[in-house]
């Protein structure tokens, strides 16, 4: 089900590798209220599939009433929309869990807002008619591996309920331009308000299907299991969190930052996938404030936030936290389970103000 390190055991040189491959967003762009695609975080588990949009075709089928099998042109010949959304990889703060789960070290960085431009599936569904006794869709990419000794194409299911949500889509545009390889090119799913497990990339086929999906990244991956025998409930929304831009400058090469005592305004992004965020607060050692919010970026994207503070000289621990309308909030101490998964404890910066 996974393995976990032994309690103060540094990063293992595989989670290096996997690190350098599947890197978080850098977060001084946060001051984007759109990532930019380079700075965008990765994640992917296997290869990175390189494939020819010409040769490429999407299949529909299992239970439905006409099996289709589409070009990328026939999928941009349905009606177009633009949306930005916030991703986030569930296993976001995943390295500051102590026992560590091994997998990829994601410390506040797994995250990103784009401009995607497809489809929505719903449209696309109902061309091949959902027969009834249907009661999820599987997407599956054209990626390939092992994981936990068991060999399998990434594929991950939605209920149809889901599936059908208007914001839920076949995307072939990011930031205005054709999705970049390590982001699913040609046509990847993008379920807004999820993590981005859900959101299949290098998508080659959707299948209806009468039983609920099995398959590893489904029914083992992405649950909330407190032991390896615990059941634990399945991994969906983002949880909120709220992320600053680290104020000062840094120290190469252990990152501790600096900067100038007087007035700062600590800016930053929150978001959840739950409910629209309604308050962020800035701590300060412990003691906390009401950040003042922007208007979200979109719907299904994070919203700005800042709040100023009187840096006096010294050591400071600088906490933010995100609360949405729903109530939910961030802790203060990490909820562990063996996958490390929705690891939304609240982001901790250390500064030296002169
Ligand atoms: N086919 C496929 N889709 C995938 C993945 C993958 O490894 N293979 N990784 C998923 C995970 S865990 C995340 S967090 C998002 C990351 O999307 P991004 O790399 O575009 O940010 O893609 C998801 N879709
Ligand atoms: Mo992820």
């Amino acid at each position: 089900m996974g393995t976990i390190a032994e309690p103060g055991r540094g990063i293992t040189r595989e989670e290096l590798a996997l690190a350098t491959r599947n890197r978080g967003m850098p977060l001084e762009a946060l001051v984007h209220d759109v990532t930019p695609v380079g700075l965008h975080y990765i994640l992917v588990h296997f290869d990175i599939p390189m494939i020819d949009a010409g040769a490429w075709r999407l299949r529909v089928g299992g239970h439905v009433r006409r099996s289709l099998e589409l070009t990328i042109d026939d999928i941009r010949s349905h009606p177009q929309v633009t949306m930005p959304v916030t991703m986030e990889c569930a296993g976001n703060g995943r390295a500051r869990l102590d026992p560590r789960p091994i997998s990829n070290p994601w410390l506040d960085e797994a995250i990103g807002t784009a401009l995607w431009t497809g489809t929505p599936l719903a449209a696309i569904l109902k061309d091949a008619g959902l027969e009834d006794g249907t009661v999820e869709l599987v997407f599956t990419g054209a990626d390939h591996g092992i994981q936990d000794g068991d060999e399998h194409d990434y594929a991950r299911s939605l209920a149809v309920g889901e599936a059908m949500r208007p914001e839920v889509l076949l995307a072939y545009g990011m930031n205005g331009r054709p999705l970049e390889p390590q982001h699913g090119f040609p046509l990847r799913l993008l379920v807004p308000g999820w993590y981005g497990m859900t959101s299949v990339k290098w998508l080659r086929s959707i299948e209806a299907v009468t039983e609920p999906f099995r398959g590893y990244q489904q029914a083992v991956a992405y649950h909330y299991r407190r032991s390896d025998d615990d059941p634990g409930e399945p991994v969906s929304r983002m949880r909120p969190r709220a992320v600053m831009i680290p104020p000062g400058f840094p120290d190469f090469p252990d990152r501790r930052r600096y900067l100038d005592a007087g007035s700062v305004t600590v800016r930053g992004r929150a978001w959840s996938g739950h409910a629209p965020v309604s308050r962020v607060e800035l701590g300060v050692g412990g003691d906390w404030s009401e950040a003042v919010l922007e208007d979200p970026v979109g719907r299904w994207a994070w919203r700005a936030w800042s709040c100023s503070w009187e840096a006096t000289p010294g050591e400071h621990l600088l906490s933010c936290r995100a609360t949405d309308e729903a109530g939910n909030t961030q802790p203060l101490e990490p909820s562990w389970n063996v996958q490390g998964m929705g690891n939304n404890l609240v982001q901790e910066v250390r500064v030296t103000v002169r």
